[in-house]
């Protein structure tokens, strides 16, 4: 190539990098948009690919209000390449050698490792990744500055025009802007041409008439992205941290090697992983380097997405909750990472808080939190004989590998494992009896098996008589003196479809196992009689007195962390916020109810922080209907959720790998996490602490975040405790208190002493048959099985029962932009049995269409035998209309959030506000 061609050739790579980094100058606009461009880029070339997509960008650039053009490409350009929109293009070497929606895997490595013999790095102040086309670009002319012209045709030829040109060709199916498509064609041409170049000189005479408009508009090109001076690797780096993926909180070691994520595996002797992670936590790097993150604050207008800085965003969202009436702000967080922070902040505000507790198990808890001590005690398998598990899917949602694996160990050992389920469940499957109970009568075979406990005299009387209250009136229902109806295992057959020989003979059996116990989590608590029927299960326990012992269910304590705020520093003064709902036993915010409470103005703005309201509080139309009526929205999360999409500012949070906390934890010990900043906030993504912080000095709180790092709020926490916040960081997790059986006759009490915490308390320091909040409170304070309201039963018209279920691949609603999870679990099926598809003639495979008094959806059949008749159930978490499930170029990727579809909006159970995920009357037919 000649020198001419050299330097035509730098200023086209140059462009394309100006127009491919970031949004679009609106001088860069009207530059391309000047007839001086036309008449010098174009006309002469108009045959070349190039040259007449040049001139078709033009003509798309041209508008009598350019402004309004230039908006319209903002919004485009947030679609595309900010993941506001469905179908997203990946400006990534990674993700196009990769052939997969994940960034930074072994490209980036190569490209520093050119860079690095290049000797010059990528500017530091550019808040994308290194592998951006726009980087590649800009190294082109760099070498073709440098005169390198060696460097140039190998790395043009061998790196960059691979994959450019598949960038290119996405760009140009991607866009639904005629501008974009036309970039994308233009800079597809102009690789060819460069490519062609390199060989024959003529080929460059493409690029001078285009390099010549750009010198005759004087398009604004950017600075160089391309900076002198090589940068050496940073060290590999092992970090003891934790996994935040689901709620149990493994320990994890995290591999990072130059400042990259490339592994994790279990932190060696944790209390909680046992040095073991599950398929969700070894996923964890694609989870921080999934291609769907969102990567700036984004303003909605006119419908619309367009990325704003945090300035601009933050002005905004203090301005407008500014605005809002006292107590209507109403703050959700899903997760609780680092929650001390938020939680000041909103609570100074005086915000109505919702947290997952409403939406996943709070009838439970009200049982156990007021009987027991805490919301949900975990079995100690280690000596298990016997252990009986009430619609509770270990082997899939088991809160922490150590505890799956000594559930493993224990049937291996012939410990008898009884599930009831509807469904044959992962563990149902694994038991030595699979009781394939109806939904909703949980309650009943837990008091039947409680008769034939106290009637033949079974129960631990030491226990019942030193440890317990209200065991007499317990007594008097379960064997009928109280309302004349014994609850005997005849009277629950008829109820819950298990024969009373088998409710009999497992209660004996029970009652005279050696190390035993009996537990229940959401299988239940999301129907409509959870709370009595938790209450029942939990009596067994209390009868049998398995409460700390070997095989029973362990008693929680934590230890207690200290104010982040110290030597002066002032916690911002909390206001009190109005409870919005009030339930048998808990006053507070359910979101279930989120329609009502929007429709008569209890709540008129929201702040949702790492949750998806549209996808889990309930009914979603009901849920967006709400949403809608808002005055203010905002979302923080990291990525684009169905509810960002109803959201006036949507923030990019960081995700857990790339900020800290401090946790207590248990886990039959108790001990304290780490959970480390494993690799720096990505893009321009903020960790929650700075959106605060971000916000409440616009809004005066001042105190809120005083700290001059978070190290100093952990340290503070952890400064009346023993340990440093050092020591902790370094160790990645300390044993504070080692396990115990027992540990009530120490304590003295059922609750754990000062210093320590645990979810919930009961008041007599005993465990409680009669829950004494519920008989304050006018409830029935006694286990049992409850009817269910009439018009929530199945009939005629909608004769079965759906369920939502787990997968052991996926959490909640946030893995489904993982997509080493989402290859593992790529949709949802409904799960029917054969009896019941045969009826309907369904085969597996078949589109069925679902309906419920409150709405319809479909989904594909999965006819099995694996389900009690009358039933069915799918996975839950599905149904993104962004990211990954909504991408159109993974049409295999995506499933359907059936509860979304079908539940009852504005209902939940009575004790706690908690939605009926679990119980909804259902027809179901082949979909025409
Ligand atoms: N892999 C994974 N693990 C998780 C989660 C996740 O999303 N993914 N989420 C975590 C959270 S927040 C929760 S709340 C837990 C939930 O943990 P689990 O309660 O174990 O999980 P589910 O799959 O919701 O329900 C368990 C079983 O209850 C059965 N079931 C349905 N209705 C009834 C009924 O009326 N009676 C009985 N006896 N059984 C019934 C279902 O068929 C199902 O097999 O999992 C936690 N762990
Ligand atoms: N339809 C349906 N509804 C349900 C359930 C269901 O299975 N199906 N389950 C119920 C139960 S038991 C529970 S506990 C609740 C859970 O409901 P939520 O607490 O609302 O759900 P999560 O899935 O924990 O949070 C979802 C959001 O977190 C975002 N996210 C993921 N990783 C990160 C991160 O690192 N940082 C930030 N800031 N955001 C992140 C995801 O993008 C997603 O939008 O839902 C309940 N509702
Ligand atoms: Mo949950």
């Amino acid at each position: 190539m000649n020198e001419v061609s050299r330097v035509d050739i730098i200023l086209v790579h140059r462009f394309f990098s100006t127009l491919l980094r970031d949004e679009v100058a609106k001088d860069a606009l009207i530059s391309i948009a000047s007839r001086t461009f036309e008449t010098q880029a174009s006309v002469e070339k108009e045959g070349s690919a190039l040259g007449s997509s040049i001139l078709r960008l033009m003509a798309c650039s041209r508008d009598k209000d350019i402004l309004g053009r230039h908006a319209g490409l903002r919004y485009e350009y947030a679609d595309l390449f900010l993941n506001a929109g469905s179908n997203p293009v990946f400006p990534y070497e990674s993700v196009h050698r990769g052939k997969a929606p994940v960034v930074q895997q072994q490209a980036v490595f190569d490209l520093r490792a050119k860079l690095r013999a290049f000797g010059v790095h990528v500017d530091p102040e550019f808040r994308d990744l290194e592998d951006h086309i726009a980087v590649e670009l800009d190294l082109c002319a760099h070498l073709l500055e440098q005169g390198d012209m060696d460097g140039y045709a190998s790395f043009l030829s061998e790196t960059l025009l691979p994959w450019g040109q598949l960038f290119c060709e996405q760009l140009a199916s991607c866009a639904q802007d005629p501008w974009y498509r036309e970039l994308g064609l233009a800079c597809g041409a102009f690789l060819d041409c460069a490519h062609l170049a390199l060989e024959a000189p003529d080929a460059a005479g493409d690029c001078a008439a285009l390099a010549e408009g750009l010198r005759q508009a004087a398009f604004p090109f950017g600075a160089s992205l391309i900076l002198p001076g090589a940068i050496d690797a940073r060290e590999d780096r092992e970090i003891p941290t934790h996994c935040y993926t689901c709620g149990a909180l493994c320990g994890m070691t995290a591999k990072v090697k130059d400042g990259i994520l490339t592994g994790v595996a279990g932190l060696q002797g944790d209390p909680k992983s046992g040095g073991r992670l599950c398929p969700k936590g070894g996923a964890s790097p694609k989870h921080v380097y999934s291609a769907y993150r969102l990567k700036t604050p984004l303003i909605r207008e006119n419908g619309r997405f367009r990325k704003a800085g945090w300035d601009e965003a933050l002005d905004l969202v203090a301005s407008r909750l500014a605005s809002v009436p006292e107590g209507k702000l109403a703050y959700f967080r899903g997760n609780d990472f680092a929650n001390f922070v938020h939680e000041a902040f909103f609570e100074h505000l005086g915000c109505p808080k919702g947290t997952h507790r409403t939406m996943c198990d709070n009838s439970s808890r009200m049982a156990n939190e007021h009987n027991l001590n805490d919301k949900r005690p975990w079995i100690n398998y280690d000596e298990s004989d016997y252990i009986i598990l009430f619609g509770n899917n270990e082997l899939a949602t088991s809160y922490g590998q150590r505890k799956t694996a000594a559930f493993k160990k224990a049937l291996d050992r012939g410990a008898k494992l009884v599930v009831f389920d509807p469904r044959k469940s992962e563990t149902a499957a694994k038991a030595t009896e699979w009781l394939a109970i109806v939904p909703g009568t949980d309650g009943a075979a837990a008091m039947g098996m409680a008769y034939v406990i106290i009637t033949e005299d079974l129960y631990d009387k030491r226990f019942v008589a030193d440890w317990t209250t209200g065991f007499e009136q317990f007594r008097a229902r379960v064997v009928g003196e109280e309302d004349g109806v014994a609850r005997t295992p005849e009277w629950a057959e008829a109820i819950c479809g298990i024969p009373a020989e088998t409710l009999a003979r497992v209660a004996r059996e029970f009652a005279g196992a050696g190390a035993k116990g009996v537990l229940s989590w959401t299988g239940l608590a999301q129907t409509p009689n959870a709370h009595w029927a938790t209450a029942a299960i939990q009596a067994l326990n209390g009868l049998c007195g398995t409460f700390d012992a070997p095989g029973g269910p362990s008693l929680p304590f934590k230890r207690k962390l200290g104010s982040a705020w110290r030597d002066g520093q002032k916690k911002p003064e909390k206001k009190a916020a109005p409870k919005v709902d009030s339930f048998g036993l808990w006053s507070g915010w359910s979101p279930a109810n989120f329609e009502d409470q929007v429709r008569d103005g209890r709540i008129r703005a929201l702040f949702s922080y790492w949750a998806d309201p549209v996808l889990t509080w309930g009914n979603s139309e009901s849920v967006a209907r709400g949403l809608e009526k808002l005055d203010f929205c905002v979302t923080v999360d990291a990525f684009m959720c169905n509810t960002a999409l109803y959201s006036d500012v949507v923030l990019p949070d960081s995700t857990w790998l790339e900020q800290q906390q401090v946790k207590p934890d248990w886990l039959y010990e108790a001990f304290l996490s780490y959970f480390a900043e494993v690799v720096p906030p990505m893009y321009d993504s903020w960790p929650m602490y700075r959106i605060i912080e971000g916000l409440a000095q616009r809004m005066g709180v001042t105190d809120a975040v005083p700290w001059k790092n978070m190290e100093e709020a952990f340290a503070n926490q952890m400064r009346d405790l023993p340990w440093s916040f050092e020591e902790l960081r370094e160790k990645g997790f300390i044993l504070t208190d080692a396990a115990e059986y027992h540990k009530y006759r120490k304590w003295e009490s059922i609750n754990p002493p000062a210093g320590y915490g645990s979810s919930g308390s009961s008041r007599t320091g005993k465990y409680n048959f009669l829950n004494p909040v519920s008989a304050e409170k006018g409830v029935d304070p006694l286990p049992d099985f409850k009817s269910i309201e009439q018009d929530l039963l199945p009939d005629a018209e909608y004769p079965f029962l759906f369920g939502n279920i787990r997968l052991l691949q996926h959490e909640h609603c946030s893995t489904f932009n993982n997509y080493q999870l989402m290859k593992l679990r790529k949709t949802n099926t409904l799960l029917i049995n054969t009896a019941d598809a045969a009826k309907h003639g369904i085969s597996s495979g078949d589109l069925v269409q679902l309906s419920s008094p409150w709405g319809v959806t479909r989904i594909k059949a999965d006819v099995t035998d694996d389900i009690r008749p009358g039933v069915l159930a799918a996975a839950g978490g599905y149904g993104h209309v962004r990211g990954l499930e909504g991408d159109p170029k993974y049409p295999d990727m995506g499933g359907v959030n059936v509860p979304g579809a079908l539940m009852p909006p504005n209902r939940t159970e009575s004790t706690g506000g908690t939605p009926l995920l679990k119980y909804i009357k259902t027809r179901v037919e082949r979909a025409a």
